[in-house]
C-alpha cells in the first residue's frame, strides 16, 4: 500500500505540500483540479502542471479524488453522451500523464451528508457528526445552508455553491429514478469508459454512499456488499473497482467490513480509513480518532484484511478530528490526519513483520 493524504490544491487547502512532506509517513498525494465542473475536460497541460507541483515538493501523485460525474450521466439524461465523451478525454489525458487511480461517486444530488461539522468532544476537539432525526426535521436546502455557514471559509467537496444553487432542479431530475435505473445508468457509464481505462491501465474506484442509506428519498446504490457485488459483476473488468471507505460503509452496522474486503480482492483500488462512534442508535454517529479504541471499528483487522488480499493501492487516513486549534476544512486538517497516517503505518508495519 502507499500511504497518502488528500490535498485540494494550493488555492483551496489550508495545508501545504511542504507540511505533508514532513509527515514522513505519507509519500503520496490524492488530489484533483478542484475548479473543474462535472462535464468539463481536464487538459493534459493542466494535469501535468498539477503533477509537477506535487513532484517538485518531493511527493508522488498517487491518484485523483475526484473526477466528478455529472448529474446528466447519473440521471441518464439525453445529454449524457456529451459528458461521457468529456470524461473519456479527461481519462485519456490522465493516462498520458501516468496517473492510474481515479475515485468518483454515483450519489444523486449530494455527495456525503452530515448534520454537524463541529461537534465538540469532551477533550475540546471537534468532529463531523450525523443524526438522522435532525435530517428528518430539515429539508435539503436547510441542511445545505447550515453546512455552508460552517465551512470555515473553505469550499467543501460535494458542497460547491454552484451545485447547491440548482438543488430544486436536481431533485426534479431524479424524480423518476429508482435504484435499478441508477444501476443501469452506472453500467452505461462504465461500459463507455472501460476501453480508455484498459488502454491506459486506469483503475476506477467508486466511492460508497455516505451515509450508506437513502437520504431525502434519493436512490443510493453503493452502500452494502450485495450492491457492490452487483456493480463489480455487471461490468466484469478489473478496472471497474471500488474505493473501500470504512467510515462510509461502516455507517451501517450491518455491513461486515472485514468480510467485504476479503470478498472484493482485486477490485479494491483505493482505501479511506477512519473510525466512527455510534451514539443513541444506528443512524446517529460521529467521526472519531483513527485509533480502534476511540471508535467502533477494529482498525487492526481492517488493515490486516487489506494486507491479506494483497492490497497495493493508495490508502488515506480519512477525515480527522480538528485538534490543537487548527483552522482547516472540516475533516481535512493536517494534525489529526497525520496522527492517523502514523497509526495506520504502524499497524501495517506490525502486520508485515509478523508475516515474515
Ligand atoms: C468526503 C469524501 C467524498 C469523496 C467523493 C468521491 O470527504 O470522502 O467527498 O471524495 O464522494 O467522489
Amino acid at each position: 500500500m502507499e500511504m497518502t493524504m488528500r490535498w485540494y490544491g494550493r488555492k483551496y487547502d489550508t495545508v501545504t505540500l511542504e507540511q505533508i512532506r514532513q509527515v514522513c509517513y505519507v509519500k503520496g498525494i490524492i488530489t484533483t483540479l478542484y475548479e473543474k465542473l462535472p462535464g468539463e475536460i481536464w487538459s493534459f497541460k493542466e494535469i501535468l502542471s498539477m503533477k509537477k507541483e506535487i513532484e517538485n515538493a518531493g511527493l508522488h501523485l498517487a491518484g485523483i479524488e475526484s473526477v466528478n460525474v455529472s448529474d446528466a450521466i447519473k440521471a441518464g439524461s439525453s445529454n449524457r453522451d456529451r459528458d461521457i465523451d468529456a470524461y473519456i478525454k479527461t481519462l485519456e489525458n490522465l493516462g498520458k500523464a501516468d496517473i492510474h487511480t481515479v475515485c468518483y461517486n454515483f450519489m444523486p444530488v449530494f455527495d456525503w451528508t452530515r448534520t454537524e461539522l463541529y461537534r465538540k468532544r469532551e477533550d475540546g476537539s471537534t468532529v463531523l457528526a450525523y443524526n438522522q432525526f435532525q435530517i428528518d426535521q430539515i429539508g435539503p436546502e436547510r441542511m445545505f445552508n447550515s453546512i455552508k455557514d460552517d465551512m470555515n471559509g473553505t469550499i467543501m467537496p460535494g458542497w460547491e455553491p454552484e451545485r447547491m444553487e440548482k438543488i430544486k432542479e436536481l431533485f426534479l431530475l431524479y424524480k423518476d429514478i429508482d435504484e435499478d435505473q441508477l444501476f443501469s445508468n452506472l453500467k452505461y457509464f462504465l461500459d463507455a469508459i472501460m476501453p480508455v481505462c484498459d488502454k491506459y491501465n486506469i483503475n476506477m474506484a467508486i466511492h460508497p454512499d455516505d451515509p450508506s442509506w437513502s437520504v431525502f428519498g434519493l436512490p443510493r446504490i453503493v452502500s452494502d456488499y450485495k450492491k457492490l457485488k452487483r456493480i463489480i459483476d455487471m461490468v466484469p473488468n478489473k478496472h471497474n473497482g471500488i474505493t473501500f471507505c470504512t467510515g462510509s460503509y461502516g455507517t451501517n452496522l450491518n455491513n461486515d467490513l472485514v468480510h467485504t474486503i476479503s470478498m472484493l480482492k482485486g477490485r479494491i483500488h483505493f482505501a479511506h480509513i477512519r473510525n466512527l462512534r455510534f451514539n443513541n442508535g444506528m443512524r446517529d454517529f460521529e467521526e472519531s480518532a483513527h485509533l480502534s479504541s476511540d471508535g467502533f471499528f477494529n482498525m487492526y483487522t481492517i488493515m490486516k484484511s487489506l494486507h491479506d488480499i494483497g492490497f497495493e493501492g493508495p490508502i488515506r487516513p480519512d477525515h480527522g478530528r480538528m485538534i490543537w486549534d487548527e483552522k482547516a476544512m472540516p475533516g481535512y486538517g493536517l494534525y489529526d490526519r497525520a496522527l492517523g497516517a502514523a497509526y495506520l503505518c504502524g499497524l501495517w508495519e506490525a502486520i508485515e513483520k509478523k508475516e515474515i
